[in-house]
């Protein structure tokens, strides 16, 4: 070591110590000559961020062990990042035209997708944009299986499905009898259902309004469980029912799992029914709405209720969606409320199910429920009364098996498969490690402990441990998704990335080892799934596959039948694409025509995906190996018009074009 200072032989040492026995040998032996600790040194790392490198580096052509899925938030899109190395591995279009993806930029399958999640059950719009916020992977047994990723529009009331075959989205549901959906999404354990819950209650009037002045006769809350077709993974609207709530702000959700299967649990606010400056004292609604010191965490059976909803009589139709009023909901037992500290967010539960943590923003305690005193206080009807609307309240000593302080702002929980919890600290900036009960593991000595606290930067929203929301969860990494950056990258203009961190679970004490800004969107939520559970993933389509269906299309084109055929003014072009030509290149129509081509990809090769795109027109497609596309444009425009690939699929990509003639 002598041609080392002495830092570097600290590093050096810290380093080699982490890396272990079996090349221990070769990475000293190295130090004298560019070796790793003499790296670290000449890039000014300590040994923290050296070996922080070293935990969350993945080399080249290596992969990640885990995907996470995070929400895109209003740019109305979600990501996927390989996990521990931060890398952006895809961008997914879901709400908002794109155009790399050719999603919503005429063809076909976007379009239609699109379209059929537009909110005519609100406002007849055609939406192009929402807010993306919390991704809900679809369970087998309580464990991610790979299949279906479905995500929220918050500002719409929306619901979108993503088919991880191919990672696109397949479908939209615009959510009626409801009006903006924070969250409280979730797959129950075999996807049976994935829930939905409304924020801002809206009146369950015929025509949709009501003055505020009668906020607590007609608007209501909803609980919505949208039935998944176990072979699509399609929302079925006919199938799924929702049960009313009162017009609190219901907030998120978690679903229970083991112990609590059966059950979902939903978090709310504004119990106090305020409605801002409208209400008697004129008070802005953040005061309204924090007056009471509890709000009540919903506590809904579900399995109960699909029996309910499937019983004749005991349902509403309402925009075609069967609804469970909420007088039903109480009578049939259905519904119970528990006090929980003032307006929460999160409401998380663990891995086995036994308990239910409730972060209270407002309140420095997590609120750790027990399932088994839940079902006691329901069983022996051990209520502290009911409220305004007569859902029973189960008294709060009946069902907290504890609560512990954590620090400023806890908003979000995950866990382990140790018994430990961690809880995001808002206002704090940190992430809190505690214990959670026996049940759990835990010897109850070291029972509901705070026992570790690490930095975010800054204001972290929420968190995601690895498989964390399952019964899985395997307790390796943690990432904080913190809103704001400030200061942890250059400043490239005003408008600031939000900042992800990894967290290292490894060891008794948590610790940060890497980071990452994401340039694009917000992620309000994610997921964290093995790699390995998405190994149904496709490397190519079947040649004339239609995306959305997955079945052969209708408009595939073979080689050799390639075509352009004319039915008055509508055209259509039979047209197929390869490395590196369009067959037929030259297309004439006259102006005025319609003009349809059906773009069929006769590719087999991974990666050889093209591009179609005409010039003037919104009209961009990405055409993946064996996919079939059709896309049709208005000709209102006399001219020449060189289309051409738009993906550097070749040698020859940029030879890869073509002519529209729009003739007079
Ligand atoms: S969210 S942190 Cu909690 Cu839907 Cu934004
Ligand atoms: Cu095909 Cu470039």
């Amino acid at each position: 070591m002598r041609g080392l200072n002495g830092r570097a032989a600290l590093v050096a040492i810290a380093v080699a110590a982490l890396i272990g026995g079996t090349i221990l040998g070769r990475v000293t032996s190295g130090l004298g000559g560019g070796g790793l600790g003499e790296i670290a040194a000449s890039r000014g790392l300590t040994a923290d961020e050296a070996a922080g490198a070293l935990k969350s580096f993945v080399a080249p052509g290596k992969y990640d062990e885990y995907v996470l899925l995070a929400s895109g938030g209003h740019s109305g899109q979600v990501h996927f990042v390989g996990i521990p190395s931060l890398r952006l591995l895809k961008t997914v279009p879901v709400f908002t035209p794109e155009s790399w993806a050719g999603y919503g930029q005429k063809a076909d399958s976007g379009e239609a997708v699109l379209r059929g999640g537009s909110s005519t059950a609100k406002n007849n719009e055609q939406l192009t944009w929402g807010d993306t916020h919390h991704p809900a992977l679809s369970e087998t047994n309580g464990t991610y299986d790979g299949r279906w990723a479905y995500i929220n529009d918050r500002a719409n009331g929306r619901l979108a499905m993503i088919d991880l075959r191919d990672f696109k989205t397949k479908q939209i549901i615009d959510l009626p009898n409801m009006g903006t959906s924070h969250g409280g999404v979730f797959a129950t354990p075999n996807t049976e259902y994935v829930h939905v819950s409304s924020m801002q209650p809206v009146p369950q009037t015929p025509n949709g309004y009501a003055p505020l002045e009668q906020y607590a006769e007609h608007f209501r809350g909803m609980s919505a469980w949208i039935a998944i077709d176990p072979a699509t993974g399609r929302g079925d609207v006919a199938r799924s029912f929702q049960i009313e709530l009162p017009p609190y702000t219901q907030d998120l959700g978690d679903v229970g799992k083991k112990a609590s299967a059966g059950f979902g649990f939903i978090n709310s606010y504004n119990t106090e029914m305020s409605v801002g400056t409208a209400d008697r004292e004129g008070k802005p609604l953040e005061v309204g709405a924090a007056k009471n010191d509890y709000d009540f965490l919903h506590i809904i059976d579900w399995q109960k209720a699909q029996t309910v909803a499937a019983t004749a009589g005991k349902t509403v139709l309402r925009n075609g969606m069967r609804v469970i009023t909420l007088q039903t909901a109480i009578d049939d037992g259905l519904l119970y409320f528990a006090p929980e500290p003032r307006s929460p967010h999160g409401v998380d539960v663990s891995p086995d199910g036994n308990y239910i943590v409730v972060g209270g923003k407002l309140d420095p305690h997590a609120t750790i429920y027990d399932i088994d005193m839940i079902k006691k206080a329901i069983a022996d009807r051990n209520f502290s009364g009911r409220d305004r609307f007569g859902v029973p309240i189960l008294k709060f000593e009946a069902v907290v098996a504890a609560q512990v302080e954590l620090g400023a702002g806890p908003l979000h929980t995950q866990f382990d498969n140790k018994g430990n919890a961690f809880t995001s600290l808002f206002l704090e900036s940190a992430v809190a490690k505690f214990t959670l009960g026996p049940k759990a593991g835990v010897a109850a000595g070291n029972a509901f402990k705070l026992v570790d606290k690490v930095d975010a930067h800054y204001n972290i929203g929420h968190l995601a441990t690895t498989e964390g929301d399952t019964v899985s969860a395997d307790g390796k990494y943690l990432v904080a998704l913190n809103k704001w950056s400030i200061d942890r990258y250059p400043t490239l203009g005003t408008l600031k990335p939000q900042n992800m961190q990894l967290i290292d679970l490894s060891g008794e004490k948590m610790k940060v080892v890497a980071e990452a800004p994401v340039g694009y969107g917000e992620p309000h939520y994610a997921q964290i799934i093995k790699l390995d559970r998405l190994a149904k993933s496709l490397q190519v389509y079947p040649v004339g596959t239609d995306p959305l269906t997955f079945r052969p299309s209708t408009h595939a084109t073979a080689l050799g039948r390639q075509r352009i055929e004319r039915s008055g003014t509508t055209v259509d072009v039979y047209m197929t694409v390869m490395r590196s030509h369009f067959a037929p290149d030259v297309v004439r129509v006259k102006k005025g025509d319609t003009v349809r081509f059906h773009l069929t990809s006769v590719e087999t090769t991974a990666d050889a995906t093209h591009g179609f795109a005409i010039p003037g027109y919104n009209a961009q497609v990405s055409l993946d190996p064996g996919e079939v596309v059709s896309i049709e444009i208005k000709a209102n425009t006399v001219g020449t018009f060189s289309f051409y690939c738009t993906e550097f699929c070749s040698a020859l990509h940029l030879e890869m074009q073509g002519w529209l003639l729009v003739e007079p």
